[in-house]
C-alpha cells in the first residue's frame, strides 16, 4: 500500500487531527487484543486508554505523548473508550470521549488538560443527557462551539428513538423512512454540557428527500466530522457496513445537508473514519485502516494523505485500498 502508518508501536484508530500552537495534534483510539470474539455490536472493540499524537508537519515525524487518559481513572468507567475528539477554549483543552456506563449504555464524557497532549483529568459524571458515541466538536467562525455525534449498531443510537433508552432494539429500523441521522447541540460556555436541545440532522438526496434507512450505500452509520470550506459546511460519516466515507454540504452547522458523494472508498478492515483539516495552505484526511495488522477488524492504524477539492467545491475520491 502506498499510504504507511503513521506509527507502528501500538495500534491506533479514529483519528481527529486538530492544528493547535502550530502543530497537528491527532486524538486516536487506542486499539488492543483484547480477546473478545468479534460481533455487530463491537463488543471487540474493548479499548481502555487514550493516546495523543502530534506532527509538526505532514509528511513528518509523529510524536507519542503517552497516556492522555485512563479508563481507571474514569469514576463512571464501564468499558470500551472508543473515538474521542478535542476542543480548546481559552487556554484549556476538552477531551470527549465514548464509553459505555456501568449498565452498559455509552454516554459522552469530558476531561480536561492545560495541554494539548494531556493528561487530561475526567469530570466525574457523564455530559448530562449524553448517549451514543463519535463525538465531534466543531467550533465555528463565529466563535461558537458545536457537538456532532452518534452511531447506529455497537454505537446504540437506534435505541434512542424514542427519547428514552430501549435495549430491544436490535442495529436499525431497515425501513423506507429516514434513516437515523446525527446529532448535533451547541456547547455550554463553559464547554462541559449541552446549551441547548438536541436535534436530529436530515441528510438529503439530490431531489431534497431524506436519505432512507434503506440506503446503506448513502446513510449515515457513524464517525461524522464537520469542516467548513469557501463558506459552506460539509459533513462527512461512515457508512458503516458498507464501509465508505461519504460527505453532504448544507448552508449552517444544522443543516440539512444535502449528499454529494464518495470520499473514500473502502479500506481494508471493517470500520473506516476519519478527520479532515487544513494545515499549512493544504488540506489533509486522516483515516485508518488494517494493514499493520494484516486486516484484524479491531487492530487499526491511522495514516494521512492529502484531500483536494474541485474548483466547484466537490471533494475527489480517494481510493482506500491504496
Ligand atoms: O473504534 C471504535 C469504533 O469503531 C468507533 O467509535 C467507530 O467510529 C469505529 O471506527
Amino acid at each position: 500500500m502506498k499510504h504507511k502508518p503513521l506509527v507502528t508501536h501500538m495500534y491506533t484508530a479514529d483519528p481527529r487531527a486538530h492544528v493547535f500552537n502550530d502543530k497537528v495534534y491527532i486524538y486516536t483510539s487506542h486499539d488492543i487484543e483484547a480477546g473478545i470474539p468479534e460481533n455487530d455490536f463491537g463488543d471487540h472493540f474493548d479499548m481502555r486508554d487514550y493516546h495523543v499524537l502530534s506532527m509538526a508537519s505532514i509528511p513528518g515525524e509523529v510524536t507519542d505523548h503517552g497516556v492522555a487518559l485512563d479508563i481507571k481513572d474514569i469514576p463512571w468507567a464501564g468499558r470500551q473508550l472508543w473515538s474521542n475528539d478535542c476542543a480548546t477554549k481559552d487556554g484549556k483543552y476538552y477531551l470527549y470521549y465514548p464509553m459505555k456506563d456501568k449498565t452498559d449504555v455509552f454516554r459522552l464524557g469530558v476531561a480536561i488538560s492545560d495541554s494539548p497532549s494531556g493528561p487530561f483529568k475526567p469530570e466525574p459524571e457523564p455530559m448530562e443527557g449524553s448517549f451514543s458515541i463519535d463525538p465531534c466538536v466543531f467550533c465555528d467562525t463565529d466563535g461558537q462551539y458545536y457537538m456532532y455525534w452518534g452511531g447506529i449498531w455497537g454505537g446504540q443510537l437506534q435505541r434512542w428513538i424514542t427519547g428514552k433508552y430501549d435495549p430491544t432494539v436490535g442495529q436499525e429500523p431497515d425501513t423506507e423512512s429516514p434513516a437515523i441521522g446525527p446529532r448535533i447541540a451547541k456547547l455550554r460556555d463553559d464547554m462541559l454540557g449541552y446549551a441547548e436541545e438536541i436535534k436530529e440532522i436530515r441528510i438529503l438526496d439530490e431531489e431534497g428527500n431524506p436519505l432512507k434507512g434503506t440506503d446503506h450505500n448513502r446513510r449515515f452509520f457513524e464517525a461524522c466530522w464537520m469542516h467548513k470550506y469557501n463558506g459552506k459546511y460539509y459533513l462527512s460519516y461512515s457508512t458503516g457496513n458498507t464501509h465508505l466515507i461519504l460527505y453532504a454540504i448544507g448552508d449552517n452547522p444544522y443543516g440539512p445537508f444535502t449528499y454529494q458523494g464518495v470520499i473514500l472508498t473502502p479500506v481494508l478492515g471493517w470500520t473506516t473514519h476519519h478527520s479532515i483539516l487544513e494545515f499549512k495552505g493544504k488540506w489533509y484526511l486522516y483515516y485508518h485502516d488494517c494493514e499493520l495488522s494484516a486486516g484484524k477488524t479491531h487492530l487499526r492504524s491511522i495514516k494521512v494523505r492529502e484531500l483536494r477539492y474541485n474548483p466547484d467545491g466537490s471533494i475527489v475520491t480517494m481510493d482506500g485500498g491504496n
